[in-house]
């Protein structure tokens, strides 16, 4: 994001954003907000995130070439921090807009013992109270918020459609836990007097395969496994583990959660085993705006594209901006079957320059 794509203004906030402003005709009119992440997960694709900065770059660079202006200012962010990987901080970067970044999150470590504040100092980044606190935006000024993203799915895929209309974003609760047995000679402790921790957490996962399956739309993960200091001829004494489980609701979110942590302590109860389970997610079901996704739609009719409306079950930044302000979001089809949060993940130019299309059909359409 430069002053050569046609930003009139750029700068890094105190927590890593890029926020970039191309104003419109009149400095005091409202601001539309779109952008999305430029972190990924370990391991992950190219895209995820980041085409939801991307476009709307390549749209202000197209006005700022053909020399127009909005009747709003377009301010793009690329949000630091969405999938906390490296701490437990989804949503880092959009939360701080809203004045939900917890300023606890400054005193965790990662995997290596660095705190986020140093982390953050050592990024060149203030990571003081209130400079962090002072990136609240006063929702009033802004028109809503809009975001483009790869589908991270199939449906668009197997349709073949390029572009798909995000209906609601599906709720979200994530957990870190560890189930605490006893460590004992893998030869010698006869198998019905094993406090296994790993064969635990493996029953709960099976259960929450088959119970997530039960429900349309519903579906829950364990997506880390570990044995600290674990030993092949060692029965694991400990298993820490994540869960990540979503619904299109809140209410059947919340009943799996209910579900799935009663089912974690018969388990532990009927082993004799203890555990410990930390909430670090919770992110409620984001129905898109009626206006900005009808605007949307129109964006997309404009090209002649069909249109398809769909939930995302992915969680995004837009599920942030939600909590303060008006969204809607535009799904790109991925390649590969839609794979995502793997190098597998891909587009194709010409659906990209679908995306850039429709973005400015959006801008216009809001004019
Ligand atoms: O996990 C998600 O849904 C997103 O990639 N953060
Ligand atoms: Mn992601
Ligand atoms: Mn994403």
């Amino acid at each position: 994001m430069s002053h050569d794509c046609g930003f009139d203004e750029v700068h890094i906030d105190a927590v890593g954003n890029v926020v970039g402003l191309y104003h419109g005709q009149n400095t005091h009119a409202k601001r539309l907000l779109t952008g999305s992440h430029y972190d990924t997960v370990r391991n992950g694709g190219k895209y995820d995130g980041r085409l939801g900065i991307l476009v709307p770059m390549a749209c202000v660079r197209s006005l700022h070439q053909a020399g127009k202006r909005l009747p709003f200012t377009l301010e793009v962010v690329a949000f630091a921090e969405e999938e906390g990987q490296r701490y437990h901080a989804t949503f880092l970067g959009s939360g701080a807009l809203v004045g939900q970044f917890d300023l606890a999150w400054l005193e965790q470590c990662d995997d290596r013992g660095v705190s986020m504040l140093k982390a953050m100092q050592d990024a060149g980044l203030p990571a003081i109270p209130t400079a962090i606190e002072g990136l609240k935006r006063d929702a009033q000024q802004y028109l809503g918020f809009v975001e483009v993203h790869i589908e991270q799915g199939p449906v668009l895929c197997e349709m073949d459609l390029p572009l798909g209309i995000v209906s609601s974003i599906n709720g979200n609760a994530r957990y870190v836990g560890e189930v605490i047995g006893m460590a004992s000679h893998a030869g010698t402790t006869p198998m019905d007097r094993r406090r296994d921790a790993s064969a635990a957490v493996a029953e709960l996962l099976l259960y929450i395969e088959q119970r997530a399956a039960s429900v349309a739309d519903v579906v829950g993960t364990v997506g880390m496994l570990h044995v600290p200091s674990g030993s092949i001829n060692v029965v694991p004494g400990r298993c820490q583990f994540s869960l990540d489980l979503r619904a299109t609701t809140d209410a059947d979110r919340d009943s799996l959660v209910v579900d799935v942590l009663a089912q974690l302590k018969h388990i532990c109860d009927r082993r004799a085993l203890q555990f410990t389970l930390e909430r670090t997610v919770t992110a409620s079901a984001a129905p898109s705006d009626a206006n900005l996704q009808l605007r949307w739609e129109m964006a997309v009719q404009k090209l002649n594209l069909p249109l398809h409306r769909m939930p995302s079950g992915a969680g995004h930044d837009a599920m942030k901006l939600h909590e303060a302000m008006p969204q809607a979001m535009l799904f790109l089809r991925g390649g590969n079957g839609g794979i995502s949060h793997n190098p597998l993940e891909t587009i194709t130019n010409d659906d990209a320059q679908l995306c850039v299309d429709a973005f400015m059909n959006f801008l216009e359409l809001s004019s």
